[in-house]
Formats: C-alpha cells, structure tokens, sequence
C-alpha cells in the first residue's frame, strides 16, 4: 500500500467521574484519531492517547500533533508499505515520541487488516473470543465513597481491582478493601510517588496485593531493584517500560517481576509484540493497560489481549466505567467480568457519524500525496 491521505479528528470525551491520580485529575479525555487512507481508497483508524499534560510521561497531544505532521508522516510518504510492521523500521530515526508513533502504526494494522479482509486479531497468534477485565478506581475523598465504589464493580464482575495510591492515601483504603473482600485480586498503582518514602511501600507488603505499579519515579530502575528485593509483593512497572530493551534491563537488574504493556506507550503493535516476547523469555508476568482510551483503542487494545499469553486481567474496561457516550457504533459492554472481543475487518470497529460531530471537530487533512486531490 501507499498512503494516499491522512486525516486528523479532535475529540473531547467527558468522563462520568474525575480520575485522581497521585500527580493529577483529568475531568475529560481528549485525544486524536488519524484516518490514513491507502491509494486504494480504504481506511484505517488509529487514536492518539497522549495526556493534554505531560504529568503521566513526558509526550502530550500537542507534542504528539507536532512530530506526526512534522517528523513521522514525511517518513512514510511514497513508501510502498508491504505490512504494518515496516512502520516499526520507518520510524526509527524519531527518538521517544511512542504515542506518536502509535497513533500512525496502529492506523496501518487497522487499514492492513481491511485491505486483506481480516481482523488484526488474525494476525496474531491464538487468540480467545473475549477478554477478562479489570477496573483501575482514581484516589477517592473517602474510604466509604470508595468501598461503594469497589463494591459496585465487584457486582458488576470486574476480575481485578487497582487502586490509584498516594502517600498517606495507600494504607487506609487498601487495608478497607482487603477485609471486605479478602480473595479479590488488588493491586496498587503509584505513579512513581513514593520516591523520597520507599518505606511506605514496604509497609503494604502484607496486603496480599498481587502486584505494587511503578512505586519509584521513571528511571530509578536501581531503586526499584532494591526494593523489589526487599518485598515480597511483586512490583510492576509501567511508565519505565518503552522498548523491548528496557524489558531486557527491568528483567536483568530484577527492578520488577510484572510489566504493565500499554500499546501507545511503547510505539504501536510491533514493538508491543517485541515486548511480549522478552517477557516471555525473562518469565515477567505482563498484562495490558489502559490510556483511557476512547472505543477505537479500547477496540485495539481487547483485540491485543485476546492473546493466549495474557492470563491477568488488565485495564480494560467497559465504555461506560468511564464515559456516557463514545465514538463508535458498538462500544464494549461487560459480560460476566468478560468484554466480547471484536472481530471484524480490521479492529472490527465503525465510527459513529453523529457522535463524532458531537465529541469531534470537523476533519483536518494533514497530508494528502496529491495536493488537488478531490475528497
Ligand atoms: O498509570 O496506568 C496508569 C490512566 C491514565 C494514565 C495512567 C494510568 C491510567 C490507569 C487507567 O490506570 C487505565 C484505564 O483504565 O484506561
Ligand atoms: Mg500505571
């Protein structure tokens, strides 16, 4: 394939509840959705994830915005792309810039998958029809607000709970919710607030928490290894993990025993493939995250963890835990603790026409190959 046209929707999603986080709140998602058009005249979709601030990592969507049109698409210009993971190669002379990246990458598996009338979950290897699923629950004013909250998504057949934790907000909620339910599988989420008070995070070793994410800030992959030592509780890193490589470093230095893989954090589905492996080959557990992504990544990122080699449950909610409202004609609804996995033609998805021109603003082309081409 060539590709013919790429064009740029600007979406807002509001959220049914703000989601606190040990280093922010975000009352509204926002992101982009690239349209990449091949001579042919089909079209796959990619979302853009990147944060409006740079609080979670580094890259933000105006960031992201500025490399696709000014670094990534002239990359792919005239290229006579065989398969999506040429993408992978074409973008190695951008540093960094994973979500970026993804946006673009993840558009060309979606649009390779229509061109060969195949879903992108046929692309990968053993895949399952629907999903296990977990619920990542933001920092809550109250342990009662949060304990309906838990308990409410508990019913509803969620497998898996995180809790997002600060310093002085770790012991008390967690402790609540492990009596009430003492066989359900917790775990913790920091974002890295725990840098300078290591041993607040030693003192939730006896929670019984299956898992502890990211306790120490990016890069402290050293300290993380000294705590890890220290515990018996696996830790998880999600923010540190970019490349396949830094999987080898984690594995290597024993920073971590589970990796929490995010597609767009790490540059599209090639290198999450990458990631997957070296998982494998270190024995780290890895399941997949979320970005709050809107149904078209959510449609990706289900389609990814059909994979036989996920078996903890992830990120991955239903539409509706986190919007009233999405962009697609079939947002994924909860089935006993399961999201059914689409499987049409590419990630199976159809974006809702009317819903976009209420969440989206109207089209931008950002690259068209002939410069009078008609629409
Ligand atoms: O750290 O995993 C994280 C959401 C936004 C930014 C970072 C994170 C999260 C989540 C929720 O934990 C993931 C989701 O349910 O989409
Ligand atoms: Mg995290």
């Amino acid at each position: 394939m060539k590709i013919e046209k790429i064009e740029r929707i600007a979406c807002r999603l509001p959220l049914k509840q703000p989601f606190v986080t040990s280093y922010g709140q975000l009352t509204e998602k926002a992101f982009d959705l690239y349209l990449v058009t091949a001579e042919d005249g089909t079209v796959g979709i990619g979302e853009l994830v990147a944060f409006e601030q740079p609080d979670y990592i580094e890259e933000t969507l105006f960031s992201a915005r500025q490399v696709i049109e000014t670094a990534l698409i002239p990359l792919l210009i005239d290229q006579e792309i065989e398969h999506p993971q040429e993408v992978w190669q074409l973008f190695q002379t951008v540093q960094g810039n994973y979500m970026a990246k993804s946006a673009l990458e993840t558009a060309i598996w979606d649009l390779y998958g229509k061109q060969t009338h195949q879903s992108v979950k046929e692309l990968y290897t053993a895949t399952r029809p629907s999903v296990a699923v977990g619920v990542s629950i933001g920092i809550q004013d109250s342990v009662e607000k949060l304990m309906a909250l838990v308990a409410a998504y508990v019913a509803q057949g969620y497998q898996r709970i995180k809790l997002k934790i600060k310093p002085g907000q770790d012991m008390a909620p967690l402790r609540a919710i492990r009596q009430a339910f003492p066989e359900l599988l917790l775990m913790a989420d920091a974002n890295g607030a725990y840098q300078s008070e290591p041993e607040r995070i030693l003192a939730l070793d006896d929670l019984g928490l299956v898992m502890i994410e990211q306790p120490l800030k990016v890069r402290d992959l050293v300290g993380h290894s000294q705590l890890q030592r220290q515990m018996k509780t696996p830790l998880c890193l999600d923010e540190d993990i970019r490349t396949a490589e830094d999987v080898d470093t984690v594995a290597a230095l024993d920073s971590c025993r589970a990796i929490n893989l995010k597609i767009p954090r790490v540059g599209g589905i090639t290198e999450a493939l990458r990631i997957l492996d070296r998982c494998q080959t270190h024995g780290l557990l890895v399941w997949l995250g979320g970005m709050f992504e809107s149904g078209v990544g959510r449609a990706m990122n289900l389609q990814f963890a059909s994979q036989d080699i996920f078996h903890f449950p992830g990120d991955l909610s239903a539409s509706d835990r986190y919007f009233y409202d999405d962009v697609i004609t079939q947002p994924a609804t909860l089935h006993k603790g399961k999201l059914l996995v689409p499987d049409g033609e590419g990630f199976g998805i159809t974006l809702a026409e009317t819903k976009l021109s209420q969440y989206g603003q109207s089209k931008e082309r950002i690259y068209s190959r002939k410069r009078s081409a008609k629409e």
